[in-house]
């Protein structure tokens, strides 16, 4: 930790892929942008590129992979005593791909966000780009939410839509989303990081005012 950490807040990212969300963070970090400190990175796969990403910007990297654990209850208490070492104010999923227990989210509860592609409450789950386009959607995007136990059910921070066009495939409509995701997490980070963004009594606030339950919406301004 560098003295420039000092009022920086301490945020553990989870991941289980590419990490492209990840490097959103890392860069906004770097460049000043974002006033947090990326203290670990955690991935329940081995060998995933984000891992890459973590090492390339000399942050602290561990795998737990969930495969060598009994229970969902042992990998999460074991995931909760290597995060809880850092002692973050915000912990971030960034395509961390296993379901958390209650015990888990109760006890990141208001300081842990994920990023889903989808307009939520539409399409909760896997698989959104193509229910998206199967269910024929003129809008699709992605949310920012805190992380409770219902999955994807969280309180909404931050929501971005863009158009579905008729020569989209899943793969095309993904691309488009995740240009989003790379604007809306820092900025979701940063909100909460600066003391802004807070989840009080089951309900996101921004700046001590409710957001609607779509979070605050982001109009996309390229396609
Ligand atoms: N956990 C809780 N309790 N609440 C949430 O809101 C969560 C969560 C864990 C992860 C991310 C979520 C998403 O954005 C997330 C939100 C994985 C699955 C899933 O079915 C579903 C939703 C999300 C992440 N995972 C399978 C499982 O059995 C494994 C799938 C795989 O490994 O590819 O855990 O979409
Ligand atoms: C992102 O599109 C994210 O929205 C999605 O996975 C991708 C991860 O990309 N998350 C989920 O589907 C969560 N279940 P990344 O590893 O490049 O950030």
């Amino acid at each position: 930790m560098s003295t420039d950490d000092v009022k920086k807040m301490q945020v553990v990212v989870l991941i289980s892929g590419s990490g492209s969300n990840l490097q959103a963070l890392i860069d906004g970090a770097a460049s000043g942008e974002l006033p947090i400190s990326i203290a670990a990175v955690i991935s329940n796969r081995p060998d995933v590129f984000g891992l890459t990403r973590a090492s390339q910007a000399g942050i602290p990297t561990l795998v737990l992979d969930h495969k060598s654990f009994a229970s969902r209850e042992a990998f999460d208490a074991e995931l909760m005593r290597q995060i809880d070492a850092y002692n973050p104010g915000l912990v971030v999923l960034a395509g961390f791909m296993r379901i958390l227990t209650p015990e888990f989210t109760q006890h990141y509860l208001g300081r842990m966000l994920n990023i889903h592609p989808s307009l939520l409450p539409k399409f909760q789950g896997l698989n959104t780009h193509q229910r998206a386009l199967d269910a024929g959607e003129k809008h699709h995007g992605v949310t920012v939410h805190f992380v409770t136990a219902e999955l994807d059910g969280g309180p909404a921070a931050i929501q971005a839509a863009v158009p579905v066009l008729p020569t989209d495939d899943a793969s095309l409509l993904a691309k488009r989303v995740q240009r989003q995701e790379h604007v809306i997490y820092p900025l979701a980070v940063k909100w909460f990081a600066e003391g802004k963004l807070r989840m009080v009594d089951s309900k996101a606030e921004l700046n001590g005012e409710l957001l609607p339950a779509s979070g605050y919406r982001i109009e996309a301004n390229e396609p």
